[in-house]
């Protein structure tokens, strides 16, 4: 008697014994996608941490008024829309991911130790990100120096992994083909899924940057049209601790350290300087941003009446008693242009307690947390 070989069981069983990729050209076609998202993410990511900690000269420009908000909309979106990818890259990635025997040899080991930062620190980012511009925070670390120096692990891991890779990704990443990759599903099939769940997530959070699409933001925790005055509100004055001193009839603004002598404005006194009025977008890094029409003095006229140097930069304090955001850098380029204002009204009225009375800050092409409310001192340096 002939006895049939079950070509299909043994072509499984030498897969599971060397522990191929589910599929490689799926695998290099995703990997190749999910390389152009992290560095997008990586150079947005990049913008953002500069323009929280500018590093002492003045390394972007005040205009266009709209490219920190465009910015990062693009990492948060594309953030978003990337976890979907991620999530079928470890599918057809996994069976490697338990290959047997676990390491043959030092420079192997060393391979899957990159492979494994890669994984950890993908898994990291996003997750992380997501509790972030969901205003949860459950982990015992600082989020943005966490995130931040994670984003140099991955993409180290990332570089490593496409170089060794590269050989792999040219033979396999041809046309998808109808394939079948799992019971019922094509290449074709499988790429459309991600394209669909990536595109779903991109459109159902969107809105929280771009304000026409703000009803379709559904997923987002904060929503451009909602809030006091039509807008958003990050901190209240009460998690502030500046309920008192923000209403107290005494309040003045100091402007301090130029050649001229230190100055304080009361609202009234402030309110009698030359008043511009501009429309501006507040960019929070925790995703949103939405504009508004703003009222006040511009700062360079204050700056210059303080006998600020052309090239000074400024400190902008708040009457927050401690916090990580309760002061702002003015480099010169932003405060040198002439939107950049020392609000007092936002859409046409007094500034609510909770954006800032009485008084905040406003400048184009800045993150959110850079826009400081409850003024109580500019400081020339
Ligand atoms: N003093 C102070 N100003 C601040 C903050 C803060 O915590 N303290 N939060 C900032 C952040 S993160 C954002 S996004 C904006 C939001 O301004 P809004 O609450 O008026 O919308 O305020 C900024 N100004
Ligand atoms: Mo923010």
């Amino acid at each position: 008697m002939v006895r049939r070989v079950d070509l299909k069981r043994v072509e499984s069983i030498g897969r599971r014994f060397t522990s191929r990729l589910h599929d490689e050209r799926v695998s290099s076609w995703l990997g190749l996608w999910l390389g152009v998202s992290f560095t997008v993410a990586f150079v947005t990511g990049l913008i953002s941490h500069f323009m929280q900690h500018p590093p002492g000269w003045p390394v972007w420009p005040a205009r266009p008024v709209n490219l920190y908000r465009v910015t990062q909309g693009i990492h948060v979106i594309g953030g978003l829309a990337t976890v979907p990818l991620l999530l079928a890259k470890l599918w057809a990635a996994y069976p490697k991911l338990w290959q047997w025997p676990p390491i043959r040899s030092l420079g192997h080991a060393i391979k899957r130790g990159f492979i494994f930062l890669l994984v950890a620190g993908s898994l990291f980012e996003l997750s992380t990100g997501i509790l972030n511009i969901a205003y949860w925070y459950p982990f015992p670390f600082n989020f943005p120096a966490a995130h931040y120096w994670t984003a140099y692990i991955v993409m180290g891991a990332l570089v490593i992994h496409v170089v060794n890779e590269w050989a792999t990704v040219r033979r396999s990443a041809g046309s998808a083909g109808s394939v079948e990759v799992a019971p019922g599903l094509t290449r074709r099939g499988l790429f459309g899924l991600v394209a669909g769940a990536s595109g779903l997530v991109a459109a159902v959070t969107v809105g929280e940057a771009v304000s026409p699409l703000a009803r379709l933001a559904v997923l987002a925790p904060r929503r451009p049209g909602v809030g006091p005055q039509g807008l958003p509100v990050n901190k209240t004055a009460a998690a502030a601790l500046v309920n008192q001193t923000a209403l107290d009839p005494a309040w003045r603004l100091v402007v301090t350290g130029g050649s001229a002598h230190e100055l304080s404005f009361s609202l009234a006194e402030l309110g009698g300087l030359p008043r511009r009025t501009v429309q501006l977008p507040i960019s929070c890094v925790e995703g949103w941003s939405a504009e508004a029409t703003w009222t006040g003095v511009r700062v360079r006229d204050v700056l210059a009446m303080a006998g600020a140097n052309r090239h000074a930069r400024v400190t902008v304090e708040s009457l927050e008693p401690g916090s990580r955001y309760r002061t702002s850098q003015l480099d010169w380029a932003h405060w040198h242009d002439p939107s950049t204002l020392l609000a007092t009204h936002l859409n046409g009225a007094p500034l609510a307690l909770d954006h800032g009375y009485p008084c905040r800050l406003i400048a184009p092409n800045r993150p959110g947390v850079a826009q400081t409310k409850w003024l109580s001192r500019l400081v020339i340096t």
